[in-house]
């Protein structure tokens, strides 16, 4: 039986999400636009805790101001009825055609100028709902021509955008955080800052860097033939893992948005035992939402789409019990010994040592038996294999 999820669980969901209607570039939508109001208090009754959103997909691109507040009305009405906690608001600089070259980096300078107010009026709006993070996945931030877009100027221009932004929220005393979302392409041929490490650079050069981290999402990360686990095991080792995005994915290919678990099972395993358990030498996990960015295909009928949303769930909270049942079992943790992966928590260098008193210490290079160790296995395939028969179910 799949585990029921609870609000404890810190399950949110984009609007974005449950309400795709599968509009593809080859295909028209297969289902019915959804309600902002219904999706919360479908949410709610599957067992999430939050509700995520870009500006867009709550209040209508171009409403006027009427509209706009009797729309944020009926949503707010709608959390206080269910409970439902907005953890994170995002924003959409990709859909409207104004943004085909981008919002923060487009060539046009009265683009970049309007950008910057589209998401000025969207981080006032998160505060107001109580959002800790705001994610910014630039997805038109990028291009097809090398010719055509200045790299360096462009991450210039970015950096000012993020500057400004973070001024902004000092200034007005919000208690909200920046949380960038790295993707190698999709829908721009190139994207900037495409990596998990590229997004990771870009922030230390940045004005507050301590006010910007990172939302990786499993998908993106493996379109670019990447270990997502070893991407959140960086970003969480430099405090930078302030949102994540979980869903599935199928190797190198266009963006699948697949239900989490239904890409790279094994990998998913190795992410929810170190979101959960932080790592096995005593790094840090990760106490925020479990955030699932997923896109119910376009094959589901309504039904299927709450079908998939709690399938998001109950497999985070299978791999989260298999998780906990590998890291119980003695045979496992002799295993972590035998392959000597808590060793690697050991400083290389003894209290006070430095280089001197490596250079004098014959037992590190003169006697060392480098045959004799190298002959040695780490039994990490052993290891391995004991993770597959508990995600299997066999022990
Ligand atoms: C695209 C995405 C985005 C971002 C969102 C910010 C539309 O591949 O992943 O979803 O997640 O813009 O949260
Ligand atoms: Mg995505
Ligand atoms: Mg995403």
């Amino acid at each position: 039986m799949a585990p029921r999820p609870t609000p404890a669980d810190k399950f949110s969901f984009g609007l974005w999400t449950v309400g795709w209607q599968g509009r593809d570039p080859f295909g028209h939508a297969t289902r019915d636009a959804l309600d902002p109001v219904e999706s919360v208090h479908r949410l709610a009754e599957l067992g999430a805790y939050g509700v995520t959103f870009h500006d867009d997909d709550l209040v209508p691109f171009g409403s006027d101001a009427a509209t706009r507040d009797a729309q944020i009305a009926r949503f707010r009405k709608a959390l206080d009825e269910t409970g439902l906690v907005v953890p994170m608001v995002t924003t959409d600089l990709f859909q409207q055609p104004v943004f085909k070259d981008g919002g923060f980096t487009s060539n046009d300078r009265d683009v970049r100028r309007y950008a910057l107010r589209k998401v000025l009026r969207n981080v006032d709006l998160a505060a107001e709902l109580g959002a800790k993070t705001f994610v910014m996945w630039g997805g038109r931030e990028g291009g097809e021509y090398d010719v055509a877009k200045d790299v360096q100027a462009a991450l210039e221009r970015y950096r000012e955008a993020v500057d400004l932004l973070c001024q902004y929220v000092i200034d007005r005393g919000y208690d909200l955080r920046f949380a960038l979302e790295p993707k190698p392409n999709e829908p721009r041929g190139d994207i900037l800052l495409p990596t998990v490490g590229h997004a990771l650079g870009f922030i230390s050069t940045l004005a507050h860097p301590e006010r910007v981290g990172l939302n990786p999402e499993v998908g993106h990360e493996q379109m670019a033939g990447l270990n997502f686990v070893h991407g959140i095991a960086q970003a969480l080792w430099q405090g930078k893992l302030f949102h994540i995005d979980l869903n599935g994915q199928r190797g190198v290919k266009y963006d699948q948005d697949l239900v989490f678990g239904h890409g790279d099972l094994l990998n998913a395993f190795a992410l929810v035992d170190l979101l959960e358990h932080g790592g096995t030498a005593g790094g840090p996990g990760y106490d925020g939402p479990r955030h699932f960015d997923y896109k119910p295909s376009r094959t589901e009928d309504i039904d299927g789409v709450w079908a998939s949303a709690a399938a998001n769930m109950s497999t985070y909270l299978l791999l989260k019990e298999r998780a906990a049942a590998f890291r119980a079992d003695p045979e496992v943790a002799e295993a972590l010994a035998a392959s000597k992966v808590a060793e690697l928590g050991v400083p290389t260098l003894g209290e006070g040592e430095g280089y001197a008193e490596l250079l004098a210490d014959t037992s590190a290079f003169e006697e060392f038996d480098v045959n004799a160790v190298a002959a040695k296995g780490f039994g990490f395939v052993r290891l391995n294999q004991l993770a597959v028969e508990h995600l299997l179910g066999a022990r």
